[in-house]
């Protein structure tokens, strides 16, 4: 940036420098300036000092870890066009854990990964060029983490094999320069899968000294290993329970094995019985981690930390703050967050998520006397614990934005700098990573900022109605509408719609008894339906489509009006996008404008299948009549085909009218047309198309015989079938139409895809 080499000087330099230095280095060589300085771990002070009589910008930290965050703190001031002329500012981080979670699979698939490849594994091995992973370990230090686990909660055993950890140990290598340390996932199985054992009962003293001896000779290749993550007795990974043990037995015979190297543990407290009786009233997953955990409270070992999803179900998008932050007086907690968006969105919307999460981390438990906001209790302040803080789950890939929306990033940024100041505002944060991404620029700022921070509740509000939880396909893809998929199965997700009305009952009189899991203040505000907030009231009450909420609807047609706000929101997304055309780079321009005119589809195939779910079971009509009524839209099962044949899509709710078209491999192609009888003018025409990964099929659309666009169906969205996840509109704008002309839209399946069509829309656009 200044056109100067650096240099490693042992002195402090007699001409005008940066100096980047330990505070133990300088203390020796300018004690009169530095000699009372303190800071903590990681902590970094940036300071303009005159030393020896020159000027000098000084970035300082007790640990080389430190100032790395420094300078990285000095260059996001100076990208951010801030002053560095009276620099005088110390930072602490909140918590000493901030770490990311990877949920990389060692053939380099990635679980709930949504941005290509892992950039850690390639067929069952560590890649042999890790570039990828150094730059994302640059990255990660940028926001301040410290410490990333690569591969799944889900973990394969292999990972701990002989001859797997020098594999490993690359990563750690390429990892340290920037301060980042390596964890792994470990399975508590290892002991008998790969270590020979015919146990793994955590209180066998085989399987203590198995584990004892397995990180030795991983601190032997990696000396800064960090630790480890533990997934067990949850969702068919074994556990201790195969014994009649306690998660703390088995936290603890790991965390034993890891205390002399100083290593860590975190227990997941994402332990439940995915086969509840969906039948009784009384059961619910939201309980389990409380139950699982709280009564295990002072039995864990001091280098173990409870890693406790934000919420008490499972990254939906609106969640009270699990009760179990405030169930452990004795033990070390740390909140798991989940960058990678796998309830909300996956990428293709945008939901910028540290409004939620703040709403979380500012929540105050009533866990002592004064306030103890969840950021408080997880980062050992409140109950005063040695350690804890914060982990999100991530899931970069290989996609050159490494999240794959490249607005995405904006969640990962946010993670990291919560992560080191939960106080900060998430609007702050919105214009930081504005700035630092598209530079200063005020109206790219200004838009980008708005659009970031009002995303999350536009999603919301055409996903997951007043804490309903999101109501997509639970048991397969968590991205396109599947309202009906939580319900009678023993996943626990239940939002338990029927035709009197929706809501899951947790309160003590005559719900589940969840809410007694909170301390009393805040068990009172839920038990009672006028106290609970209306973005929540589904989560803890069962109330009928009738009742009234505080913003005076009744439940349904806020079901109604959200759903066609927030479809209307996305929309404008698309505008405030447009607005920027020329102001950031074309590239980007062009990426993010696809993914928001995807979303703005995409929010209108949720709206529709919603509204029209809730239509079906509640029997009562949208006041304002729309749902079930679209202007301009042809069926096109109403249409004039030619090889193409009408199906039923399941569930119905997921196609316009529960039917398309689909033109069948038997045939070469097919065609649908529709006469237009509107007047002269000038129109858009939406076709809703339906766009598998198991096939590519072509698309051709003519007016009066002329092709006015075509297209490939090869997007990368997770649907084998037609249905929500897989039901994709393209927008052809600005086409003359006459009374009369044909409109005709000719599909080439491809595989599996088999050119299956919804609708056209045609709406009169502006002369
Ligand atoms: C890694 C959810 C996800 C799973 C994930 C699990 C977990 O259930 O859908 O893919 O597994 O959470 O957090 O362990």
């Amino acid at each position: 940036m200044l056109g100067r080499t650096l240099h490693e000087e042992k002195t402090l330099p007699r001409e005008s420098s940066i100096v980047l230095a330990t505070l133990s280095e300088l203390r020796a060589h300018a004690p009169a300036i530095f000699g009372q300085a303190v800071l903590g771990e990681d902590g970094f002070l940036l300071r303009k000092e005159r030393i020896d009589g020159t000027d000098c910008l000084v970035v300082t930290g007790t640990t080389d870890r430190g100032v790395l965050y420094g300078v990285f703190a000095l260059l996001s001031r100076i990208a951010r066009g801030e002053t560095v002329s009276a620099l005088n500012e110390t930072q602490q981080p909140y918590a000493p854990i901030r770490w990311v979670d990877e949920w990389d699979n060692l053939d380099g698939r990635i679980e709930r990964g949504y941005a290509g490849p892992s950039i850690f594994f390639e067929n069952g091995n560590v890649r042999a060029d890790l570039t990828r992973a150094g730059e994302y370990a640059r990255l990660l230090a940028s926001i301040g983490i410290n410490g990333c686990a690569i591969n799944n909660v889900n973990a394969n055993p292999r990972i701990l094999e002989d001859d797997f950890l020098p594999q490993v140990a690359r990563v750690a290598d390429v990892f340290r320069p920037w301060g980042v340390r390596l964890s792994l996932s470990v399975d508590v199985s290892s002991p008998k899968v790969i270590g020979g054992l015919d146990t793994f009962d955590p209180r066998d003293p085989r399987v203590a000294e198995w584990w004892k001896k397995k990180f030795d000779q991983l601190y032997a290749l990696v000396p800064d290993f960090a630790g480890v993550v533990v997934k067990a007795d949850s969702e068919g990974r074994l556990g201790p329970a195969t014994y009649q043990r306690t998660p703390a037995d088995a936290a603890n015979v790991i965390a034993r094995a890891l205390a002399p190297h100083h290593g860590i543990v975190f227990y997941r407290a994402f332990v439940y019985n995915h086969h509840l009786d969906w039948t009784s009233p009384k059961n619910d997953r939201a309980k389990a981690a409380y139950d699982n955990f709280h009564p295990l409270d002072g039995k864990f070992d001091d280098n173990v930390i409870v890693q406790i999803k934000h919420g008490p179900i499972d990254f939906q998008v609106r969640e009270p703050a699990s009760p179990l932050f405030s169930g452990l007086d004795k033990t070390n907690e740390a909140i798991e967050l989940q960058v990678t968006q796998e309830y909300t969105g996956q990428q293709r919307h945008l939901c910028f998520l540290p409004t939620m999460w703040k709403q979380v981390l500012d929540f105050d438990m009533h866990a002592g006397p004064q306030p103890t906001p969840v950021k408080d209790i997880v980062s050992g302040k409140t109950f005063d614990r040695p350690t804890g803080g914060f982990v999100a789950v991530v899931n970069v890939g290989m996609d050159a934005n490494w999240l794959g929306h490249p607005l995405g990033m904006a969640n990962l940024y946010g993670y990291g700098r919560l992560a080191w100041n939960p106080d900060l505002d998430s609007k702050v944060i919105a214009e930081e990573w504005t700035r630092l991404t598209f530079g200063n620029d005020s109206t790219v700022v200004r838009t980008i900022q708005s659009m970031l921070v009002s995303s999350w509740t536009v999603y919301e509000s055409y996903t997951g109605p007043l804490g309903a939880g999101t109501l997509t396909d639970i048991v397969g893809s968590h991205f396109g509408p599947g309202v009906e998929s939580s319900e009678r199965n023993g996943w626990g997700q239940w939002h338990r719609a029927d035709p009197g009305g929706i809501g899951m009952d947790r309160t003590a009189a005559t719900g589940t008894g969840y809410v007694d899991q909170y301390r009393a203040p805040v068990r009172k505000m839920y038990e009672s339906l006028d106290t609970t907030p209306d973005e929540l009231l589904l989560f803890f009450h069962h109330v009928p489509y009738t009742y009234v909420l505080g913003s005076g609807k009744t439940v349904i047609q806020h079901i109604y009006d959200s759903h066609y706000a927030g479809a209307q929101l996305a929309a404008g997304f698309v505008n405030q996008w447009k607005t920027l055309k020329g102001h950031v780079d074309e590239e980007r321009y062009e990426e993010v404008l696809g993914r928001l005119e995807f979303q703005a589809g995409h929010a209108i195939v949720w709206r529709d299948a919603v509204c029209n779910w809730f239509l079906g079971i509640s029997g009562i009509a949208d006041q304002y009549g729309r749902v079930g009524h679209y202007p301009g839209r042809i069926e096109a099962e109403a249409m004039q085909l030619e090889g193409y044949v009408p199906f039923d899509v399941v569930p119905r709710e997921t196609a316009s009218g529960g039917k398309a078209i689909e033109c069948l491999p038997s045939e070469q192609k097919c065609s649908a047309t529709y006469r237009f009888a509107g007047a002269a003018g000038r129109y858009e025409i939406d076709v809703e198309y339906f766009d598998q990964n198991n096939g590519k099929s072509h698309f051709r659309v003519f007016v009066r015989d002329r092709v006015v666009d075509e297209w490939v169906a090869d997007d990368r969205l997770p649907a084998t079938k037609p249905g929500g996840d897989s039901s994709t509109r393209r927008r052809i704008p600005g086409l003359a139409l006459r009374p009369g002309d044909n409109i005709r839209i000719e599909g080439v399946p491809d595989g599996e895809e088999h050119a299956a069509l919804d609708y056209i829309e045609i709406h009169a656009t502006p002369e």
